[in-house]
């Protein structure tokens, strides 16, 4: 059975800028995210892509020191200090070769959307990315996995910009659904990551030691493995067995066709459905809900102990 999307208010939009959020979400959305969200085109601001490798990091002050390549129009090459956010510094490591967006403002410089740039896990995410696409081609008007079916593989990054597949977690029950850190409405995405943790909590509390929590971002360009940690710390959560995921936006939108989950841009909104699965060890998928709403005891229920 396919799910339905033909009632608009399955959509909800999900307002992304401060100006559009709702009244009632905006100092949600400011905790969430902590120092990020701010408009993208501040007065006076100004933003490059830059490449680099990290030279060292300064944990303390939240610096990163690069060494990076020239900026054409900006400046050459050279080794400098960059302001970054809390999940980035703690996810960064010396050596380390990244990619993000150089910000100037009011006389500092900081560095956003940091993604690692090693040629391998570039290697890895875009061949997984590519074959991803070819599958759903293949499969046409099957790209759509029913309950029974196995969900696709993926190749993406976790919070702490590690490389994960989907045979990574093979072996375990997964629980799975998509969310993105900016959502300001309380009722979905929020909520959403509110019911996976109870439900961590309560396999936990059951003895279901063979579980994994699988949370992948609706909106990659943003959430960044640094966002993303910085999101899992802001709400506490226990990353030993709740995992956040990101990559390219080509492979996100594969997994949302062959999941039946619908994302619509708009402008600086993402209007999108919730869907939540059980997967079992051999990455079946054996329980669905879609929607917002979903009981923490029902998934509970169909979970095997051991
Ligand atoms: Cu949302």
């Amino acid at each position: 059975m396919k799910p339905s999307y033909s009632s608009a208010a399955a959509l909800a939009a999900c307002a992304l800028m401060a100006g559009l959020m709702l009244p009632g979400c905006a100092k949600q959305e400011r905790a969430a995210t902590g120092t990020a969200s701010a408009a993208p085109t501040r007065p006076g601001e100004k933003r490059y892509p830059l490449k680099g490798e990290i030279v060292a990091v300064q944990a303390d002050k939240h610096i990163l020191v690069v060494q990076h390549e020239a900026i054409p129009d900006y400046m050459p090459a050279m080794t400098m200090e960059f302001k970054v956010g809390r999940g980035d510094v703690a996810n960064a490591k010396a050596g380390q070769r990244i990619r993000g967006e150089l910000v100037y403002f009011n006389g500092e410089l900081s560095l956003e959307k940091i993604w690692p740039d090693d040629t391998q896990t570039a290697r890895q995410l875009d061949a997984a990315a590519k074959a991803l696409a070819q599958d759903t081609a293949m499969r046409g008007k099957e790209a759509y996995r029913e309950v029974g079916e196995v969900a696709p593989d993926f190749t993406l990054l976790d919070q702490e910009g590690r490389t994960i597949t989907a045979g990574h977690f093979r072996g375990k029950q997964v629980m799975l659904n998509f969310i993105f850190t900016r959502c300001p409405i309380a009722t979905m995405c929020p909520a959403a990551t509110q019911h996976m943790m109870a439900l961590q909590a309560a396999a936990k509390q059951a003895g279901i030691a063979n579980v994994e929590f699988v949370s992948i971002s609706l909106d990659p360009e943003y959430d960044t493995p640094g966002v993303l940690k910085e999101y899992a710390e802001a709400r506490g959560i226990d990353t030993a067995n709740f995992t956040f995921l990101t990559g390219p936006d080509t492979a996100v939108r594969q997994l949302l066709a062959q999941l039946g989950i619908l994302r619509e841009f708009e402008g600086d909104t993402i209007k999108h459905t919730l869907a939540t699965l059980l997967l079992n060890e051999q990455g079946r998928i054996i329980h669905r809900v879609d929607g917002s709403t979903w009981d923490v005891q029902e998934f509970l229920g169909k979970m095997r102990k051991g």
